[in-house]
């Protein structure tokens, strides 16, 4: 089953999407999510210029061996940009396996190990009132787990926080804007938020919270500590994520679970923090992480160590990595959550799919493949348009992660 075709599709429906369409001698074809948030022409170059000549002739069944090329071919390894390229070519060919064999990607991956996938909704405010607001109509909607984010007096803006939304997206069209931290600031807020929403909503409803790697090793712990009461189901992205040894020291001092990943792009980014347990979930993304083929690999290692995956699923990841989450999430046995941000009604309309979202939890449903198409006649009516992640100063002007 050879691949005869391939191309690159840059479209803007409300934000940018990059997809890879892999095309066999049979017809069928497959479709991989290659968006690089911020940086999406990259990856569309890496895949037109250098990886697409590479497939033509293949074997389209061949996913290990595809993988194993690409990686190990191109020499120099690993990368957002270089791993988000194998990305969409394996979720392509594990879309294309399953259309030719007639049955949902999960299946091929070991079939169902849960009959749904919980996932979480993301609720903010510019105040603790706000977003307690917020929190209630995720609880409305039928959510099981929210996460909780809130404005912090005194900064003009706070990372999670939207424009009264359901959806929270962060990049802006434009050039890159510029906004404000502190971190002692942001201390003295969110432990008040989790004790309000512990006191409105009682013990069951399962919270999250994302510190966006802001905060110092001992910082973090000090969170940590102070969340406790509160047992939020995990703070995530609690120092910079390439800071590996700083969860040491949060791990001496707290028992809030830990989760991390979104910024990983393979195994070699997470295996100290999984073999050490210094984390509890592991949020690596089928796009940003090599496929779902690598995503196993690094799933694989957290069951021995009793850490459960959390896939990352912001609305910069497009419905094609959503599928292709949801699959995984349903087939591995040590799933723990999934983030969900709905994506616009512009989106979905270019990529029709066939999850489902109902009391809480999602089903990648029956179709054979991912269960996700592009409509590229839609998708051509909306071209790409330069966008930044926003930059981060702290009050005294010094740059601080965003
Ligand atoms: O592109 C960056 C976003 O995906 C990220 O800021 C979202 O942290 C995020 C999350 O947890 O969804
Ligand atoms: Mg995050």
């Amino acid at each position: 089953m050879k691949i005869v075709d391939a191309k690159v599709i840059v479209c803007c429906p409300g934000r940018n999407f990059v997809t890879l369409k892999i095309v066999t001698e049979d017809g069928v074809s497959g479709l991989g999510d290659a968006t690089l948030n911020g940086r999406e022409l990259a990856v569309a170059s890496y895949l037109s210029d250098h990886v697409i000549p590479l497939l033509l002739g293949r074997d389209a069944r061949r996913i290990e061996d595809t993988w194993q090329y690409l990686y190990k071919g191109a020499y120099w390894r690993r990368g957002p940009v270089t791993m988000t390229a194998i990305g969409a070519v394996d979720t392509a060919l594990w879309d294309i396996r399953g259309k030719t064999l007639n049955t949902p990607v999960y299946q091929l991956l070991g079939g169902r190990s849960r009959e749904s996938v919980l996932v979480y909704g993301h609720a903010n405010g510019t105040d603790i009132e706000e977003t307690v607001a917020a929190v209630a109509r995720y609880v409305k909607l039928g959510y099981q787990a929210v996460r909780a984010q809130c404005g912090i007096p005194g900064l003009p803006s706070a990372y999670g926080v939207g424009r009264g939304q359901l959806s929270y997206e962060p990049a802006e069209k434009g050039l890159a804007p510029e906004n404000v931290w502190s971190s002692e600031r942001y201390l003295h807020v969110v432990p008040g938020l989790f004790a309000r929403l512990r006191g409105e909503f009682g013990d069951d409803l399962h919270l999250l919270h994302d510190a966006h790697h802001r905060l110092t090793p001992i910082e973090a712990a000090r969170l940590g500590k102070a969340l406790e009461p509160h047992h939020l189901f995990w703070l995530e992205d609690p120092v910079p994520a390439e800071w590996q040894e700083g969860f040491r020291v949060i791990r001496q001092h707290t028992t809030t679970p830990l989760a991390v990943g979104e910024v990983f792009d393979t195994i070699y980014d997470c295996h100290t923090l999984i073999q050490e347990q210094l984390i509890d979930y592991i949020r690596t993304t089928v796009v940003h992480a090599g496929g779902i083929s690598h995503l196993r690999k690094i799933a694989s290692l957290a069951e021995l160590h009793h850490v459960r995956t959390g896939s990352h699923g912001a609305t910069d990841l497009s419905p094609i990595c959503m599928a292709a989450a949801l699959h995984f999430d349903l087939s591995v046995h040590n799933f723990g959550i999934q983030e969900y941000m709905r994506h616009t009604d512009e989106t979905d309309r270019v990529f029709p799919h066939h999850y489902t979202f109902e009391a809480g939890v999602m089903y990648p449903g029956e179709a054979p493949g991912l269960g996700v198409e592009l409509d590229e006649t839609l998708a051509a009516q909306y071209p790409y348009e330069r966008a930044y992640l926003p930059t981060n100063r702290r009050l005294d002007g010094t740059v601080h992660s965003w």
